[in-house]
C-alpha cells in the first residue's frame, strides 16, 4: 500500500509533459511595437500589464499566432482556431510565470495556471475557420485549450474556456 500511494504521489506531482507551440504565419514578436489600430475598429483585449494596452483585432493578429483544430465544449462544434499563446501575451504584459486572470464581457472571471499556459498552447483565439469569430459561436475573442482529453479533461477545464473575453492580466 506504501508503495501505491507513493506512486500516486508521485504522479500527481510529476510536471505534464510540455506541448508543441504551432506557430504559424511570420515570425512575430511578442514585445515589439505593434501597429496603431485601423480606422473604426473596435478595441477587443485589455491586456494588463504594468499599464493597460488595449489591443484591436489589426493588432492581435500582429503578434505571434498559433493555429489547431479543437472542439469547443459547450458548442460541441470543431473549429481550427487561429489565436494569440496566452504564454506570448502574459511575456508582452511582463507577467509570463504568473497564474493568470480572464475576464469576460459577461462579468466571468477564471484563472488559467502558469503551469499550464506556460507549457501548452492555449490561446485567445480570434479566428476560427479562417473567419471573425461571430458572437453566436462565442467570439470575438475565447479561449481554446488544445484538443488534448487527458491533459485538459472537461472538468475541472470547462470553466476555463471562458468566451466574449474582455482583459488578461495577472490574478
Ligand atoms: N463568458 C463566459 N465564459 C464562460 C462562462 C460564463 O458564464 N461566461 N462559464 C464557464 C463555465 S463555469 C463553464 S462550465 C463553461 C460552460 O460550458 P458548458 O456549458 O459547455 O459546460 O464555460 C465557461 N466559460
Ligand atoms: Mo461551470
Amino acid at each position: 500500500m506504501c508503495a501505491a500511494l507513493l506512486g500516486l504521489g508521485a504522479q500527481a506531482l510529476r510536471a505534464p509533459a510540455a506541448l508543441p507551440f504551432p506557430y504559424v504565419g511570420p515570425a512575430r514578436s511578442a514585445l515589439g511595437p505593434l501597429p496603431p489600430p485601423r480606422s473604426g475598429e473596435r478595441p477587443l483585449l485589455n491586456l494588463r500589464g504594468k499599464t493597460t494596452e488595449t489591443l484591436t483585432l489589426s493588432q492581435l493578429r500582429a503578434l505571434p499566432a498559433t493555429r489547431y483544430n479543437s472542439t469547443q465544449p459547450q458548442l460541441g462544434q470543431s473549429f481550427t482556431y487561429q489565436g494569440v499563446p496566452l504564454r506570448d501575451l502574459a511575456r508582452r504584459g511582463g507577467f509570463a510565470g504568473r497564474d493568470l486572470r480572464v475576464t469576460a464581457e459577461d462579468g466571468f472571471v477564471a484563472t488559467i495556471t502558469a503551469s499550464d499556459y506556460m507549457t501548452a498552447p492555449i490561446m485567445v483565439a480570434y479566428e476560427a475557420g479562417g473567419k471573425p469569430i461571430p458572437t453566436l459561436k462565442k467570439g470575438p475573442l475565447l479561449i481554446v485549450f488544445p484538443p488534448d482529453p487527458v491533459r485538459f479533461p472537461r472538468r475541472p477545464y470547462g470553466s476555463q474556456w471562458v468566451w466574449f473575453v474582455r482583459s488578461v492580466g495577472p490574478r
